[in-house]
């Protein structure tokens, strides 16, 4: 069955019956039918000459239905889009049928009016058949082409899933912008074989969205029936081809002849088509057709919850007089009025700004109150450390040798007391490595809570300390008194203490004779001085190898005296003290609680016998069990045998100094207190020793290592650069 339908150029019978609807809203010309059964026809579309824009909108009514008339095919309107510039319309169906051994040549095609093409977006070619193969030859500039194959051998291969999935039903895109197309079939592909359950097949262009698959279209002629007038299709048209810029120019046939209307680019194809500016509404083909749209009367789309009042492409909302509108645009009335609702907001801004300030003071306040009185509590231990009484004391005795450091100096100088700065740590506290601004190193005792006694003795000791000036005796630089328990800055020692040295063996695996002579009598003088110096006498109260220091060249200097000031009070505390001296006490100041200057002498002893012995005051030697090295030296020395307990190191030549050495520590661990020679007694006598020392080395040179003989003449008791740098020497050799 072949359906040819020119161009149609059908006179419309002309309904001249003027439906008077000469309103501003009507769609179609001044003087047009507007509708055809249910369907409006807006200008451009016209029924009649005079009614249209132009030939392709030229459309004629039948018996209630709308129909294109200038194209090729007799296409009924559906539907038409002012705004998108799009119709939906009736297309043919291409049907070929398989019938007596024939094959009935089907085809179908179409043309459609100037100024609307085939929508290639909505639309797409469909065929339905069992062994079909439909082709679309199509041209919009250019030729185009488009197929599309559906293939079932059974009744029971059809997708009946609504879809076309190319069991029954295909479909395929097609070339944008169609003008005409023919639909054509592939006889190769014919019903023959699927003849008892598909008979025909069938060809279209349709709306895709609007066709669904159904698989009794298969059967006889259904799909036909179905689709009598055709198949939905979409057109889309323009006003023009040309772009906007092009249409406005050419006054003459631009079609948004309407004021309030406006060009725009169509969506969908090539051209323009018009619409009514925002705020307007109505058809802008036509002359006076954009109606300014009263949105007052439209509540559900133009909000207003005041006073609506329609203007002109708008609408003006505004609130009674004496309200004020929170959102100006629809007018959400606020029930204060304007005057009351700037009072609060002004009151609100005041008290604000003044909850503001207020805030911002107090914690100004805050802020100053906390420095206070983190600055009144450095004040309170500054006076509980008599700080007051020592700047007193610094003024009126001229002492200008302490200083007074703050918190932040000596924080800075320790890196904030940073454990890499840590030099020391025992009961009483940690020593600190501090660099001071002006770069001097220094040491920072930063000590446990001791027991003060009381703050004047203790500024006393400091003015004491400070006065000391000797160069056996480690120097105090100062302290620091806005900390609970003073901080002391003493000046640096970088060889560490005569405990490390003789003790940590692998620091020093071989000291000198010579060294260890003069590292005793060094301190000797030093305590020495201490208990000759002032009156009361400074009695150490805690010597032993730990607190003896050495400095650049290995001289000794001692530290940590003036610990009778702070001795413990109670039991506890004693306990405390006393097994942190264990093996250097007095026995005597065990009984009596009483420290003198023979306390130091007796503890100087054992120092010395550290010295000569190179064992810990309290040692163990391979068994279990710990021996007081005072004790098994007194033995040793009753059962004359004094080399078993000598360090093998210095044993050999100059053994009868030895023994005097060992006489003189003998001495100094006499159980009675007043037994015990003067510590300046003791200093002389190792000044002695260490001459004889001295002397004997320069004889017996020839066997000796010449750099030990360097400068022996220049020997000078009250001097030990030379001696420092020997002793230097010394261990050098001994590593
Ligand atoms: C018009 O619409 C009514 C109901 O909306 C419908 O019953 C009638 O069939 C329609 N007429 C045409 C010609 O489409
Ligand atoms: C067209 O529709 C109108 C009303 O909608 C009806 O009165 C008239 O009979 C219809 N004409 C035809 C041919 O159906
Ligand atoms: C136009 O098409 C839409 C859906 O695409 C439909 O809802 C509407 O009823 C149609 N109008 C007419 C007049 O056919
Ligand atoms: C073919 O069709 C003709 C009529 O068009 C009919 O008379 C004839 O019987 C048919 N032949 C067969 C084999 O069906
Ligand atoms: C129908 O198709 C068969 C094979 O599929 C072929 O032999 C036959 O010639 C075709 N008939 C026509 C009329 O093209
Ligand atoms: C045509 O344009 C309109 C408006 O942009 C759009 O809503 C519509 O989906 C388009 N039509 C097609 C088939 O894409
Ligand atoms: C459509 O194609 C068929 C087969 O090629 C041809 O016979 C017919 O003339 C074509 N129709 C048009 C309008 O071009
Ligand atoms: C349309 O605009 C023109 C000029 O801009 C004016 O003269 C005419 O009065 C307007 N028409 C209407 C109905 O507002
Ligand atoms: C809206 O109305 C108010 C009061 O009625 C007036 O002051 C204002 O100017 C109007 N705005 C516009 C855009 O017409
Ligand atoms: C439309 O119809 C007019 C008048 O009947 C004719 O001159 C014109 O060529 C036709 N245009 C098309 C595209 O068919």
């Amino acid at each position: 069955m072949a359906r040819v339908l020119p161009w149609l150029t059908l006179a419309a019978t002309l309904l001249l019956t003027t439906i008077k609807t000469s309103t501003a809203s009507s769609m179609a010309k001044p003087g047009c039918r507007e509708t055809c059964g249910n369907l409006t026809i807006p200008y451009p579309f016209g029924i009649g000459p005079g009614c249209y824009y132009t030939n392709g909108f030229d459309v004629s009514c039948e018996d209630n239905r709308t129909f294109m008339h200038n194209s090729s095919s007799l296409m009924e309107i559906y539907n038409i889009s002012l705004i998108g510039g799009q119709a939906r319309v009736s297309t043919l169906i291409a049907t070929n049928c398989y019938k007596n051994g024939t094959t009935t040549d089907g085809w179908a095609s179409a043309t459609t009016a100037e100024l609307f093409t085939i929508s290639n977006k909505a639309n797409k070619l469909t065929a339905v058949g069992c062994n079909t193969l439909a082709f679309l030859g199509g041209y919009n500039e250019y030729t185009a082409g488009a197929g599309c194959f559906s293939m079932c051998p059974n009744k029971q291969s059809v997708d009946d899933s609504g879809q076309c999935s190319g069991m029954g039903c295909c479909q395929t895109s097609i070339a944008p912008s169609l003008t005409s197309f023919n639909m054509t079939f592939d006889n190769r592909y014919n019903n023959s074989v699927v003849l008892e359950f598909n008979p025909c097949s069938y060809a279209f262009v349709a709306e895709q969205d609007s066709f669904r698959f159904e698989p009794f279209y298969l059967e006889g002629d259904k799909l036909t029936e179905k689709f009598k007038g055709g198949v939905p299709a979409v057109l889309d048209w323009v006003a023009g081809r040309e772009s906007c810029d092009e249409a406005i120019k050419d006054r003459t046939s631009y079609a948004c002849i309407s004021n309030n209307s406006q060009c725009v680019k169509s969506p969908n194809a090539t051209g323009y088509l018009c619409n009514c500016k925002d705020g307007f509404e109505g058809n802008p083909y036509l002359a006076d057709g954009c109606q300014d749209i009263n949105e007052c009367q439209k509540p559900d789309h133009y909000k207003c919850f005041g006073i609506c009042s329609n203007t002109i492409g708008g609408y003006n909302c505004s609130c009674p007089s004496g309200t004020h509108s929170i959102d100006p645009k629809i007018s959400i009335c606020n029930p204060h009025t304007a005057s009351e609702k700037a009072k609060l907001t002004k009151l609100f801004i005041g008290i604000s700004s003044c909850a503001i300030l207020l805030l911002t003071c107090i914690f100004a306040l805050l802020i100053e109150c906390q420095k206070k009185r983190l600055m009144k509590e450095k004040e309170r231990f500054f006076q509980q450390n008599g700080g007051l009484l020592l700047y007193e004391q610094i003024r009126s005795k001229q002492v200008d040798t302490v200083r007074i450091f703050t918190t932040e100096e000596l924080e800075q100088a320790t890196n904030n007391f940073h454990s890499s700065r840590e030099i020391g740590r025992g009961s009483y506290g940690t020593v600190y490595k501090g660099i001071l601004k002006d770069n001097r190193v220094v040491a920072i005792k930063r000590s446990k809570i001791m027991n003060m006694v009381q703050k004047d003795d203790f500024v006393q000791e400091m003015i004491i300390l400070s006065q000391i000036n000797h160069r056996n005796v480690v120097k105090l630089l100062g302290c620091c008194l806005e900390v609970e328990v003073p901080m002391l800055v003493y000046e640096f020692m970088p060889k560490g203490t005569l405990f490390e040295l003789i003790h940590v063996t692998y620091r020093s695996p071989s000291i000198s004779l010579d060294a260890r002579l003069r590292i005793a009598q060094e301190s000797a003088e030093a305590l020495a001085y201490l208990h000759s110096s002032a009156s009361p006498p400074i009695i150490h109260g805690d010597v032993k190898s730990p607190n003896i220091l050495l400095g650049d060249n290995y001289i000794a200097k001692i530290t940590d005296f003036g610990a009778s000031r702070m001795l413990p009070k109670d039991e506890i505390q004693f306990m405390t003290m006393v097994q942190g001296t264990l093996g250097y006490l007095d026995p005597e100041y065990l009984q009596e609680r009483q420290l003198t200057e023979k306390s130091d002498v007796y503890s100087f002893g054992v120092v010395l016998l550290e010295l000569i012995t190179r064992k810990t005051a309290i040692y163990s030697d391979g068994t279990e069990e710990k021996k007081s090295l005072a004790s098994s030296f007194l033995l040793a020395l009753k059962e004359s045998r004094l080399q078993s307990i000598l360090d093998r190191n210095i044993l050999g030549v100059g053994m009868e100094l030895l023994q005097e050495v060992a006489q003189l520590a003998k001495c100094c661990l006499s159980m009675k207190g007043e037994e015990r020679p003067l510590m300046s007694e003791v200093a002389e006598k190792l000044r002695f020793i260490r001459r004889t020392w001295r002397k004997q080395l320069t004889e017996n040179a020839s066997e000796e290592t010449e750099c030990l003989l360097e400068n022996p003449s220049n020997y000078d008791p009250s001097s030990t650069g030379r001696h420092g740098s020997l002793m230097a020497l010394d261990l050098e050799i001994g590593r």
